[in-house]
């Protein structure tokens, strides 16, 4: 029988002891005594967890004693003294555990004090059954917060502390041990939360001064002129240098951030380092650009800047990324740039190159997009080894209240999806704000994942400066108009502290406001000497020139059949499903003949001859490595064991690799991410595939505000490809159209290329060309389904051989009448020519010429006007499967026009033969379909 006195009844051998008196009570209650059997039985809440804690912090070192004959100790300990000290644990640890889960509803965060929470009962002694009288009551809490045993008051007055004061933190959502176990302690040691050192407060001082008087200097400068000023959040600056001081002793050299409007000048300059001249001349008007550069520009709160940084001997690259008005759009983009940054550097472990994102409270709770982005953190094509969001949480989205704004009790907690630690944190606390920020980025190169801030602050002026915020707001803003700022508030505290003199702290600030004098009269000579791209990876690359810009895109036959070998093989003992070798069997004949290679295999060979010539090539979409019609098979799988082999990675020696990624069920963030992959890595040939186009749709924020309009707004190019498959086949609404219009009503000043192809050659020479010539476009393709598999798209290799190239146009491909004595010709674009084709053929009919527009953007003028201008007597017809009112029509119309007006024909217009006007692109009835589909074609040829 054990020893029991009645002063150390609870040694922590003992606590390991009744923790596994818990656990074999869990497993076989009936093997111990009744006492304890009832002593468990009365317990509740979470008890497993508590029993853990009883075992000791978990990032301690000792392990609890393992009780060898535990039931047999079980039914002989006993003692009235060891179940009520037992029972005094267990309910302060329950008290514990409560305050780890939901203290942060009792933090001191808002600096407004509006915010009415509580009482929380779980947070009460009294709900664990201690009373007033308990309070000076030692419990033993074997050696947590470092204390063997402490009073009730004690604990207490460490819980608050810890999780009551201007810090929140929630964690207890996270699943993974170790991950909780490090935050609690570098929260619950206060040892480690030893207080910072007065050069560091000084430090901090200083940035909120800076922060503050640049503001000022604006409204007083500029009065009235929107620039989403920083007012109110200004513990936003130390954050930043707190991330990235941490940051860069823990290995970081490169930061991508992303961020919306607020404040966005202030980081701009005193963050990133863009110099004031340039940001007042931008207040005056004019350009960062010289005047030579073209572009229609953007307002200077959406623009980017990058610069480097000298952090305690080390170089920190930093870059902010352009963003538009559409808030949250900017996120995926940010980590795509990360990733492709990470890939350039070779930093596989993902510690050198990191993502800051802010945003607003408002629009991280409403945007999906970051619901999308966050989904993609932990998945391996996609991941950034974590990212740090630091959410501008003034509580208030333009004149919208939380209350209005979202459901959720924080902004932050859609973040909590992906096991994200959040910190909560009161602006006014400038030295709680740079401790969490400094966990934060310790957090994220710890564990690779993401990381929330959630900086608790107010909007000190209205939405931008011009707004009157007490139309909506007034109680709130009587209380900001009462509230000193965050570096006055400091200042007293530090002042009153010792740590510096008032005067020193005002010379601060009036040393940088002469800094900004200088740089105001600076700004109004300051000229753009030099525009801000095609620099670091860019550098080479240059602006596209006028030229028909083909590009050296052949391949020698030789080589591609060496390339083909390798992409029918599979290693030794490679159990492949026999559908599959089938396929390959049928491909490796094509490949050796040279002849009928199919769409999908020719994209195969486009893809491994660049990484062969060393082209990294990235390719992601929603099932893409099998493809959505069961085409590509770029990855292939064991049947036995489920192990993946891509072949593309096997055709060459040395061969750069093909990354080949079956996505989440995402557009916007994934074509978001793809796209900021492009713009970082122009060496990389990045594809995205559309499960159907229409999808696409999905991305239409990337789509119109970076893809298609970033060269002229930031001077920003991408190479990015869409492949997007589209053709009336039946399948309805949805799976039709990929609005072939929706991209063409978007071009214009050579902003993206649109193509519609026909033949596999030519999707051969597409891919290849982006990579092989010395600019970058975006290239949205309009890509086959039912005719994937066909003959008529197939090619042969002499067709991608050297001296090979793409084709903007193919005339007529069939022995038809006389040039002269053709009546029309029929022009179109994609999938409906072989439906052309083939009616033709069965009519006998040959005073119709076709011809197929393969480019639509850049239209080919030239390419065309040579087909055009032998058939000085026919009529031209315009043949679409889609809606005239969708489609390539209303586009081609007038640029065919045009095309005719400068030729000696007799034709002067087109007119269209195509579904009639629809508000739907297309039926659901399959009959209905053909029926239509043989109208159209019909129409396009009718005598
Ligand atoms: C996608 C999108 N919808 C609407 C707007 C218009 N808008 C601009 S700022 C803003 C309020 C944003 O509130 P919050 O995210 O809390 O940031 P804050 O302005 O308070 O810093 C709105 C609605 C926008 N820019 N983007």
């Amino acid at each position: 029988m054990a020893e029991l006195d009645g002063t150390s009844f609870l040694t922590g051998a003992n606590a390991g002891f009744i923790a596994e008196l818990y656990a074999r009570y869990l497993e076989d209650p009936a093997a111990l005594d009744e006492s304890w059997r009832c002593f468990f039985a009365e317990l509740n809440d979470d008890n497993s967890a508590v029993f853990a804690e009883l075992r000791g912090p978990s990032w301690g070192e000792r392990a609890p004693r393992v009780i060898k004959d535990g039931a047999a100790a079980a039914t002989a300990i006993d003692g009235e003294a060891l179940r009520q000290a037992t029972s005094d644990s267990i309910r302060a640890l329950q008290l514990i555990r409560s305050y780890r889960v939901r203290g942060h509803l009792e933090a001191d965060l808002d600096p407004l004090g509006l915010e009415k929470r509580g009482p929380f009962p779980e947070l009460d002694y009294r709900t664990y059954g201690f009373t007033e009288t308990d309070l000076d009551h030692e419990i033993y809490i074997n050696n947590l917060f470092g204390r063997e045993r402490a009073s009730l008051r004690e604990i207490i007055a460490i819980l608050r502390g810890t999780y009551c004061g201007k810090i929140g933190v929630e964690y207890m959502h996270i699943q993974e041990p170790a991950e909780r176990a490090w935050i609690q302690e570098k929260f619950e040691n206060q040892q480690r939360r030893s207080g910072l050192s007065p050069q560091i407060k000084r430090e901090i001082l200083r940035v909120l001064s800076i922060a503050e008087t640049f503001e000022r200097f604006l409204d007083r400068r500029y009065t009235g002129t929107k620039r989403f000023g920083l007012e109110g959040a200004e513990s936003l600056m130390p954050a930043l240098e707190a991330v990235l001081h941490r940051g860069t002793e823990l290995g970081i050299r490169e930061f991508v951030i992303g961020m919306p409007h607020r404040g966005r000048l202030n980081i701009l300059a005193n963050f990133v380092g863009k110099p004031f001249a340039a940001i007042f001349s931008e207040f005056q008007g004019n350009s960062t650009n010289p005047d030579h550069v073209h572009g229609s520009g953007d307002v200077k709160y959406h623009l980017g800047t990058s610069g480097d940084r000298e952090v305690n001997g080390a170089t920190v690259h930093l870059s902010l990324a352009a963003n538009p008005s559409h808030l949250e759009a900017v996120d995926p983009v940010v980590l795509g740039k990360v990733r492709a940054k990470q890939f350039q550097r070779g930093d596989s472990e993902r510690t050198g190159v990191a993502a800051i994102l802010m945003h607003g409270d408002a629009a991280f709770a409403g945007q999906g997009i970051v619901a999308e982005s966050l989904e993609l953190s932990n998945l391996i094509g996609f991941c950034v080894g974590g990212t740090i969001h630091i959410i501008v949480n003034n509580q208030i989205g333009f004149t919208t209240a939380p209350s209005a704004g979202r459901s959720s009790p924080y902004p932050s907690d859609v973040a909590k999806g992906v096991q994200a630690p959040i910190f909560h944190v009161n602006c006014d606390d400038p030295e709680a704000v740079v401790e969490v920020a400094r966990v934060a980025v310790e957090f994220r190169q710890q564990f690779k994942k993401d990381v929330v801030v959630d900086l608790f602050c107010y909007r000190r002026h209205g939405h931008n400066e011009s707004d009157e915020p007490a139309f909506t707001q007034p109680l709130m803003y009587r209380t900001i108009a009462r509230r000193p700022t965050t570096r006055q508030l400091y200042t007293e505290r530090l002042v009153g502290a010792g740590v510096l003199r008032k005067e020193e702290a005002d010379a601060m600030a009036t040393r940088f406001v002469a800094e900004l004098e200088a740089q105001f009269e600076a700004a109004k000579s300051y000229r753009a000497n030099k525009a801000d791209w095609l620099e670091g990876a860019w550098a080479g690359l240059e602006q596209a020139p006028e030229d028909d810009r083909r590009g050296n895109t052949g391949f020698p036959p030789t080589r591609l059949r060496e390339i083909g070998r390798g992409l029918v093989k599979v290693p030794e003992g490679f159990r492949l499903n026999p559908k599959i070798a089938r396929q390959l069997d049928a491909k490796r004949a094509a490949l050796e003949a040279g002849v009928s290679i199919d769409w999908a295999t020719t994209e195969a060979l486009a893809i491994a001859s660049l990484c062969a010539e060393g082209t990294h090539v990235r390719m992601s979409g929603q099932d893409s490595g099998r493809g959505t019609f069961s085409q590509r098979h770029a990855v292939l799988v064991d049947q036995e064991s489920e192990e993946r082999y891509v072949p593309i990675n096997h055709v060459s020696p040395g061969q750069a690799p093909f990354e080949i990624i079956d996505s989440p069920l995402s557009e916007a963030a994934v074509v978001g991410f793809e796209y900021g992959y492009s713009l970082a890595d122009p060496s990389t040939l990045v594809l995205w595939e559309a499960q159907f186009g229409d999808f696409a749709n999905g991305a239409q924020v990337i789509i119109d505000q970076f893809l298609s309009s970033s060269e002229v707004k930031w001077l920003r190019m991408s190479g990015l490809v869409l492949l997007l498959p589209h053709g009336y086949e039946g399948q309805g609404p949805e799976h039709s159209s990929a609005r072939i219009e929706r991209y063409l009503q978007l071009c214009a000043e050579d902003n993206i290329q649109v193509c519609n192809l026909t033949t596999a050659a030519n999707y051969f020479h597409a891919l290849r060309r982006q990579i092989r010539r010395n600019f970058r476009k975006p290239l949205v393709i309009f890509t086959p389904k039912s005719l994937l598999r066909a003959r008529e798209v197939s090619s042969g290799l002499d067709e991608m051989a050297p001296g090979t190239s793409f084709h903007r146009v193919i005339g007529e491909s069939e022995t038809i009448a006389a040039d002269d004595a053709v009546r029309r010709v029929v022009l179109s674009s994609g999938k409906v020519y072989f439906d052309l084709a083939k009616a033709r053929a069965e009519s006998g009919e040959d005073r119709v010429a076709l011809a197929r527009i393969e480019q639509l953007y850049p239209f080919p003028f030239s390419s065309l006007a040579r087909v055009l201008q032998r058939y000085r007597n026919a009529e031209i017809v315009w043949c679409q499967e889609e809606p005239q009112n969708m489609g390539a029509w209303s586009f081609v119309d007038r640029r065919i026009e045009e095309v005719l007006a400068r030729l000696d024909v007799a034709a002067k217009r087109p007119r269209c033969a195509g579904r009639t006007e629809a508000a739907s692109p297309a039926t659901g009835l399959y009959k209905r379909h053909v029926e239509e589909q043989a109208h159209l074609v019909g129409e396009a040829l009718a005598a």
